[in-house]
């Protein structure tokens, strides 16, 4: 089937993380898909050579506002169109989808692909219509679908031969190619975040520690967070990222003994990883991101020190982060791992919304 799939940059970087990862699944299982996006630039190094369409079925387009005339309507229709994260098609695309239908053609399945969350609304809400109410598409429908970590959910985006890459994949070879330290002795950190409370008194902790860690700092917010810290101490050395393509951000989550995450897609690649990780929330002006972790910590059965840990770690309640030690982090490898499995026994996201789709045309 063809697909247009449209997604607006909010911030940072998971709206085109999320829109890139799903189009290239989609697109090696041979879907043609049409990837419309208002900022390209994230493209550029999460995904090299996109933007200059060597990937085989995917075509990038720039969503300028207006679209240059004629490019509302190309050629030939899709079958499915997907608004990611709620962002309205550009209005030329739906002015030339009324157009069409009212000639007699057949509209796409329009589907609104929402932010991953753990709350029970979303098993609610997966799969249910949503009519138009207004504007030049007014009668259509569109259908909510919820990634997720349940059965009543529609899972996430997993490649077929994930586990199979990583079973392979030499951490230390890997770190060596990077010009990254390859300590033997020391816990390899990543840490990706935006500003979180508890980082300075984390890394005073580790920097105490007499077994030494090692952090691989991603740039950015996460780089400019640990400047902000004082010395963190000996036993704790800095190390800083390059940004890294998708893949290799995956090669980074899969070498270190403790992934520090954050937003959406990075969360779903820890999980998938297997590896001790804590989950910075996108914090919501109306602290709405409180109840979205806790129904997170709560399907993945967190142990108590990393519940505790994720409240500290996203200032929630006044708890102080403890640094885990070698026992704590193995009961959070447990967790992770625990995790995944329940993950790997439910369809992924992309087989279900192909047979979605199908389903209604
Ligand atoms: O960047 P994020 O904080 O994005 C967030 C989330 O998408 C959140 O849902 C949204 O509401 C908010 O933006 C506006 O975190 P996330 O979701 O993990 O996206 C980061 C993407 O960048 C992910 O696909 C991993 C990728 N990445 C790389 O490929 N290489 C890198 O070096 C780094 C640091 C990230």
């Amino acid at each position: 089937m063809r697909w247009d799939i449209f997604c607006r940059v909010i911030d940072n970087f998971g709206d085109v993380g999320v829109c890139w990862r799903l189009s290239a699944e989609l697109a090696r299982r041979g879907e043609q898909v049409r990837l419309w996006l208002d900022d390209s630039q994230a493209l550029a190094w999460m995904a090299p050579g996109a933007l200059q369409g060597s990937v085989p079925n995917i075509e990038v387009r720039a969503w300028t506002s207006p679209l240059p005339a004629g490019q509302g309507d190309p050629q030939p229709p899709a079958d499915v169109w997907i608004e990611a994260f709620g962002c309205e098609p550009p209005p030329e695309c739906i002015e030339a989808l009324a157009t069409r239908v009212a000639g007699g053609a057949r509209a796409p399945v329009w589907i609104n692909l929402e932010y991953l969350s753990a709350e029970p609304y979303v098993e609610r809400s997966h799969r249910l219509p949503s009519p138009i109410m207004s504007g030049p598409a007014r009668g259509l429908g569109k259908w909510f679908f919820y990634p997720g970590f349940t059965e009543g959910t529609g899972g996430l985006v997993r490649e077929p031969d994930l586990l199979a890459r990583q079973a392979a994949f030499d951490d230390r070879a890997w770190l060596a190619g990077q010009g990254l330290p390859v300590r033997p002795a020391a816990r390899r950190v990543s840490l990706f975040c935006y500003e979180p409370v508890a980082l300075p008194g984390v890394l005073q902790q580790a920097g105490q520690d007499p077994a030494p860690s090692d952090w691989l700092v991603t740039p950015g917010r996460a780089w400019q967070a640990v400047q902000q810290v004082a010395s963190p101490g000996p036993g704790c050395r800095l190390h800083a990222l390059p940004l890294l393509s998708q893949r290799d951000f995956d090669h980074l989550l899969w070498a270190c003994d403790l992934n520090f995450v954050r937003g959406e897609d990075s969360l779903a690649r820890a999980l998938w990883a297997g590896r001790p990780f804590v989950w910075h929330i996108y914090p919501q002006h109306d602290d709405a991101h409180h109840a979205k972790l806790q129904a997170f910590l709560d399907w993945l059965r967190a142990p108590a020190s990393l519940r505790a840990f994720h409240l500290a770690w996203n200032g929630i309640g006044p708890l102080t982060a403890t640094w885990p030690d070698a026992d704590t982090l193995a009961q959070w490898h447990h967790c992770a791992r625990a995790a995944r499995e329940r993950l790997l026994a439910q369809a992924d996201l992309c087989s279900q919304l192909v047979g979605f789709a199908q389903e209604k045309r």
